[in-house]
């Protein structure tokens, strides 16, 4: 008999017994030595908590604002790549979830539902995430149909110049179904002879040539607000407030294209003091624990997104699956709050967590 999941972790090898391995490889791989991948993970684990105790916690308020909406707890669902390959249902099923549990999913680009489909699923806040195409024409297309759908902001998604080496999808010679998104506006291979077919479109699709100044460009077209994903130091923070954009997401690709990036726990400090709190700054990467979203927020998160864990959660059982996923991160959080003084999401601060790097000065 399948094991009863109490932790997000264990939704994962639930997927693996649910999946073809194709797609369970696709799912949890990482680029080449999967290094940044452990370490999106570990990196979480080296920092402590401080908790300070003797604090009313009989109430704990988990709820939070992003870009002006509120939803039940700072954890939402981060684009990722279709959702059918992981359930019939795909990206509706997903949505639900989050509507059910009152968060915001961000659809990737790359659905396979379409972003219609999603719209008119459920009445769950949603962001649309978005690739540049070398075709701008398509992604135009996009943004204008996410707008219309009543999508609330647009996820500039900068990390994907070309596509990472996932080596086991080039083992697996992984294939992809055509992306419905795309019917009667473009088509590309997603099959491949030799290797990854993912790659393969990657690299005949995106616009490797786009640029800072090239936001520009997004802006003329679109009156939604714009999250650049993909940011992993003040350098880069400081070019995304120049560029005018309305957040930025810290995040490595789920350690899926440049191995050896730093874990992105470990880089949050550094951009969200260059954005000097101008502008929100999320996460993803590596959040399998409450504590991990508790850590987060202590070193300046206003959110975190999930990503393989609602995969995971998807894969096993549907819909209710991924709602699960949210719901044991919300009541691992709100423990965690309440095991650490802090009754309220604004309680929660930089004292509350100590880093390898300050536990190794104190030792000096
Ligand atoms: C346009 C091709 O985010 C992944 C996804 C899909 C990236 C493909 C982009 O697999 O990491």
């Amino acid at each position: 008999m399948a094991i009863e999941p109490v932790n997000v972790m264990e939704f994962q090898q639930l997927a693996r017994e649910a999946l073809p391995k194709m797609y369970y490889d696709f799912y949890a791989g990482g680029a080449e030595d999967e290094f940044s991948l452990k370490e999106n993970m570990e990196a979480f684990r080296r920092i402590t908590l401080r908790p300070r105790v003797l604090v009313d916690v009989s109430r704990i308020n988990m709820s939070t604002n992003i870009l002006g909406y509120r939803i039940s707890a700072p954890i939402m669902i981060a684009p990722t790549a279709m959702h059918k390959l992981a359930h019939p249902q795909g990206e509706v099923a997903t949505a639900k979830a989050a509507a059910a549990s009152n968060t915001i999913m961000v659809l990737s680009f790359m659905s396979t539902c379409t972003v219609e489909e999603v719209a008119s699923s459920c009445n769950a806040v949603r962001f649309f995430q978005l690739y540049v195409y070398k075709r701008r024409d398509v992604t135009a297309a996009l943004v204008d149909r996410a707008e219309r759908l009543g999508y609330k902001a647009l996820v500039l998604t900068v990390d994907v110049p070309r596509l990472g080496r996932r080596e086991a999808d080039i083992r697996n010679k992984m294939v992809a179904p055509q992306l419905k998104n795309f019917d009667g506006l473009f088509s590309a291979e997603l099959e491949s002879d030799s290797g990854s077919a993912l790659e393969a479109y990657a690299n005949q699709t995106l616009d490797a040539s786009f640029q800072w100044k090239d936001i520009a460009w997004l802006k003329s077209i679109t009156n939604l607000p714009i999250l650049v994903k993909g940011v992993l130091t003040g350098e880069d923070a400081i070019k995304a407030l120049e560029a005018g954009v309305s957040g930025i997401v810290v995040s490595n690709h789920g350690a899926r294209q440049l191995d050896y990036s730093p874990a992105t726990i470990s880089v949050l400090e550094e951009v969200v003091h260059a954005t000097k709190g101008k502008i929100p700054v999320l996460i993803d990467g590596g959040v399998r624990r409450g504590t991990d979203v508790f850590k987060a927020l202590a070193l300046g998160a206003q959110a975190v997104l999930v990503g393989r864990p609602v995969i995971f959660g998807l894969a096993a059982k549907g819909e209710a699956g991924v709602r699960q996923v949210i719901e044991t991160l919300k009541t691992e959080l709100e423990l965690t709050m309440a095991l650490s003084g802090c009754p309220t999401l604004k309680d929660i601060t930089r004292k509350h967590v100590k880093t390898e790097k300050e536990r190794l000065l104190s030792m000096l």
